[in-house]
């Protein structure tokens, strides 16, 4: 390395380049400092400059380097005032961003804020204990939420808008861990009883949707929750999106959410999961000054501390001060103001700035006396800070987090600010206001409050709740009693006034929107035709009928594609110049491309939403747009199209998530299939997805091999999710998940008397074997779904021209509801004792058919092998076991053994086992066609490979 490069590549900002190529010789240069703000500009007057150098450094001898510290942030926020590019802090001193004397007046009445939040603390709390009593015991969690009550409850009284507000009200992901002060303020309102509250976690065995869930799950309580927050990770970026689509309705005219704001509620844990810090940038890119995420950082995660040698607050500013957000800090409550406004020389800043989180945690249990030795004893300047203080008055030295007039500061100013997203980073102690459980490593796990411990809660609450009727109770059901003030009392007019003024009362989920008017008939006419002599993929007719959906005058504007930078792949770049790209500023540059016809656009009103290589992004996106009937009234229909092997392995909690939260649309899993997708390889290679699709209850999986079949599947997901029927008034809370292929084959006319029903329901009867074979030739019958379908067709003919076996066909569109379907009809029968047992659809399809049943897809054996209790005959199946390689598809299919070859062969061994062909013959095939040999189709040509 030249000495050049080691200089210029250094953060250094003083350092000069070697050979700097300037304009005037005579000027020196600065070298580019960090942060991407231009400093390399010729120094046009280098006598003013150093000037300026040569009083720095005099300040600096003078009066040292605290004092030159503070002059230089001084000079920087100067010059931010200003608008003068200056680079950004990363991160800033151990105390709240907003000091005491812009904190804002406070419009409330703090004394009854205060006995409100004591009253839900204390039923929160109890209602976890209740629920953990001897022979109950379902768990639950205390700390969380006494940690961040203060959070919630600043929240709930000046800003969150309910679903009445003008605008239609915010979206607020709780976290999952604090549902019980959610709950316990829905008691305080009138909305949940005390019944309700003794269930809570008790779901069925009090009757079906009787108790409280665990956590929010709209699923669960559809009335209630809005948006599932439990796993980790998924609410920060879930919420990012929800921001972002809101704009998305709003720029696309569809919806105006101008006065609608996204808060999030998150642990510090938490902010560990890639999910949640990995969308940041989008947030900042995108301006979602509609967004505000509340991060509770009580220090602590599940085991222990977050990162008790360092200190998250300051980790967490940095990364969000990076991304572009604005940062709000809220370290320290009031009683810490006097102490900072006398902090003349820095030491307690600097005490604050170098103390580890872990130390904090331990500040946070020991006593007064404890902490004046530890924490002011260091150096005697500060002791002598602390030195009119009790140790009482110093053990009560609070976090900025339970102090409800700086959280209210922080909200306020967050509301307030305009061009980016705020983070408020809250310093909180988890289990606060509960002696046995503050501060604790193991607090979160604490579930059981006993007496002594409820009776010194009681006290710090200052609850008007006697020993008496505390021990009563506990002695009777080993518990506490709930605490109400009464209807008609100050507290709950005062918290349903400010829920009135602000729209109604939180979370509450309702649908308003309108039904769509679907597409008739004849909007499928065209994939129903086939495609004659030319060849197409799945992957094309569902991109055909999709262009066709969105020139629909009734649901094209609602269609939201999406896809993770493949649109290209899957040929939809055809829809760049007309339905465009997605972007809040629309096009700022000329695009290089502007001159051809398919050119690139992106604009403020762009229908398709390009989520970079994110497909975690896509499925937020997907969620928000697959919630918008219930969030916002509006019903969208997102149709995410993603590479399968990227889909539900990559993200299947975030589908799971998005199940939770009732959300409908389609998933198209294009580049299906272990073989088809050739070139790509093992990591590409998806012989699985159905499988993954199989275990989420909410999601409707076909793999349709045929264009017609695409058709009618499609038009039944529009129907079934957007169409109101008796049962589904506002229409079915599934996903449809559809498998397709980038393999060209010919497409069939749709048959006249298409059995429909089994379509929909997973298999029907595509063809009888030849008649060439005749009556009285042994008989297999053949079942394949999607580019299984033409190996099947093809063994069809080799079974009847070179051994003269009749194989009929069955096109399988859904393996897995025909699973589903035989699941339920077993447990029908069970439920049903005295009638007769309920057949699954697929015994009676196959029944009376003849011969051994041989299935075979692109898939593992296990996709088929979900069928075959039900099959009533012998059943043999092909499958794609294993990881994937990268070669042509005839030489995958010989290997994996799934070929039209393969097929036959399984198919003789099939009959000679039953004693139906003579056993010599499946030798003889076996050694004709060589399936256990890929170099045998080593010239086997295929066309359209790539994806
Ligand atoms: C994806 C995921 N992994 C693990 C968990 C289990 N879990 C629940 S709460 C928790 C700790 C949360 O800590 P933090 O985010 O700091 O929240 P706090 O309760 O401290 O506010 C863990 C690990 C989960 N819910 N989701
Ligand atoms: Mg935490």
């Amino acid at each position: 390395m030249s000495d050049s490069e080691k200089t210029s590549s250094q953060d250094d900002q003083t350092a000069v380049p070697a050979q700097a190529p300037t304009p005037q010789a005579s000027a020196p240069r600065a070298s580019v400092i960090h942060e991407g703000l231009p400093t390399q500009l010729p120094d046009i007057d280098p006598d003013e400059t150093q000037d300026w150098l040569d009083s720095f450094d005099a300040m600096l001898d003078d009066r040292g380097r605290d004092r030159a510290r503070y002059v230089m942030l001084r000079l920087l926020e100067r010059a931010r005032q200003h608008s003068v590019g200056v680079p950004g802090l990363r991160s800033t001193d151990y105390i709240n961003t907003i000091a005491p004397e812009r904190e804002p007046w406070f419009p409330g009445d703090e004394e009854t804020e205060r006995r409100i939040r004591a009253f839900i603390r204390w039923n929160a709390a109890v209602m976890v204990s209740d629920a953990n009593r001897p022979g109950l015991e379902v768990g639950g969690h205390i700390a969380t939420y006494q940690s961040s009550a203060s959070l919630y409850e600043v929240g709930f009284n000046h800003f969150f808008k309910g679903k009445d507000a003008p605008g239609g009200g915010d979206q607020i992901y709780i976290q999952g861990h604090a549902a019980p002060g959610v709950y316990a303020r829905a008691y305080l309102e009138g909305r949940l009883t005390e019944e309700q509250l003794l269930r809570f976690r008790q779901e069925v065995q009090h009757g079906k949707g009787k108790g409280l869930s665990s956590y929010p799950h709209p699923r669960l309580m559809p009335e209630f929750w809005e948006f599932p927050t439990v796993s980790m990770g998924l609410t920060a970026i879930n919420s990012i999106y929800q921001a972002r689509f809101n704009r998305y309705l709003h720029n696309r005219g569809i919806k105006d959410t101008s006065q609608q704001n996204v808060w999030a509620f998150l642990g510090d844990g938490e902010m560990a999961e890639p999910e949640s810090l990995g969308a940041l940038r989008v947030a900042a890119r995108e301006e979602l000054d509609n967004l505000t995420w509340v991060i509770n950082c009580n220090l602590q995660q599940l085991d222990g501390p977050v990162t008790g040698n360092g200190k998250i607050i300051q980790e967490l500013e940095a990364n969000f001060r990076g991304a572009g957000w604005n940062v709000i800090k809220v370290i320290w409550g009031r009683e810490w103001d006097d102490l900072l406004a006398r902090d003349v020389d820095g030491v307690l800043v600097n005490a604050m700035n170098s103390t580890p989180d872990g130390a904090f945690q331990t500040y946070s249990v020991e006593d007064g006396a404890y902490n004046r030795e530890h924490f002011f004893g260091a150096d005697p300047r500060l002791r002598k800070m602390v030195e009119h203080m009790s140790d009482r008055q110093i053990e009560k030295l609070p976090r900025g987090g339970h102090d409800y007039r700086k959280v209210y500061a922080a909200f306020d100013s967050a509301a307030k600010h305009a061009g980016q997203p705020t983070v408020i980073l809250a310093h909180t102690v988890k289990g606060w206001t509960i002696e046995g459980l503050e501060g604790k490593n193991a607090s979160h796990q604490m579930k059981k409050l006993k007496k002594d411990d409820l009776k010194k809660f009681r006290d710090r609450l200052y609850l008007p709740m006697s020993d008496k009727e505390i021990d009563a109770t506990y002695d009777a059901t080993g518990t506490a009693p709930f605490f109400h003030p009464g209807k008609d009392s100050a507290e709950i007019e005062y918290m349903m006034e400010r829920r009135h003024q602000l729209g109604g009362s939180i979370p509450r989920r309702v649908i308003r929107a309108k039904e769509l008017k679907v597409p008739g008939d004849e909007s499928y006419k065209e994939l129903k035709q086939g495609s004659g002599k030319s060849k197409i993929a799945t992957t094309m007719a569902v991109v055909r009928l999709l262009r066709d959906w969105m020139k629909n005058e009734e649901i094209g504007k609602r269609i939201v594609p999406i896809a993770p930078d493949e649109y290209r792949t899957f040929g939809m770049d055809s829809m760049f110049p007309s339905a465009k790209v997605y972007n809040p500023f629309g096009q700022r540059y000329e695009s290089v491309d502007r001159k051809l016809l398919l050119k690139w656009r992106e604009d403020v009103d762009g229908q398709l939403l390009h989520e970079g290589i994110s497909e975690a992004g896509a499925m937020a996106s997907a969620t928000a747009a697959g919630s918008s009937y219930s969030t916002h009234g509006e019903v969208m229909i997102p149709f995410y199209i993603f590479y399968s092997m990227f889909g539900f392995q990559r993200t299947g909690d975030s589908i799971w998530a998005m199940a939770d939260q009732l959300a409908r649309g389609f998933l198209i899993g294009a580049t299906a299939g272990r073989t088809t997708l050739t070139g790509e390889g093992l990591q590409h290679a998806d012989g699985h997805s159905p499988l993954l699709a199989a275990t989420n209850p909410a999601v409707v999986h076909y793999d349709p091999a045929h264009a017609y079949e695409v058709a009618h599947i499609m038009q039944d997901g529009l129907r079934r999710m957007y169409t109101s029927t008796e049962e589904h008034p506002h229409g079915e809370d599934v996903i449809f998940y559809m498998t397709v292929y980038n393999e060209p084959t010919s497409q069939p006319k749709e048959p006249e008397d298409l059995d429909l029903e089994g379509l929909f329901k997973g298999i029907y009867k595509f063809g009888e074997a030849p008649e060439s074979t005749g009556g009285d030739a042994p008989r297999v019958q053949l079942l394949a779904s999607g580019i299984g379908f033409p190996w099947v067709e093809k063994a069809q003919r080799l079974l009847a021209d070179d051994w003269g076996v009749a194989a009929d066909l069955w096109s399988v569109t859904s393996w897995n509801e025909l699973a589903r379907d035989a699941v339920e009809a077993e447990k029908w029968s069970l439920n049903h004792p005295e009638e007769q047992a309920r057949e699954a659809y697929v015994t009676t399809k196959l029944e009376g058919a003849v011969g051994p049943v041989v299935a075979v897809s692109d898939y593992m054996r296990a996709v088929p092998l979900q069928i075959a209790h039900w099959v009533p005959e012998d059943f043999h199946v092909l499958g794609t076991d294993g990881f994937g390689f990268a070669d042509t598809r005839p030489a995958a299919r010989r290997f994996f053994q799934v070929d039209a070859e393969s097929v036959v062969v399984a198919s003789l061994r099939a009959l000679a086992q039953r004693g139906e062909v003579k056993p010599e013959v499946v030798a003889e095939a076996f050694a004709k066609y060589r399936i256990d040999d890929p170099t045998a189709v080593a010239d086997v040509k295929q066309e359209g490979g790539d994806a």
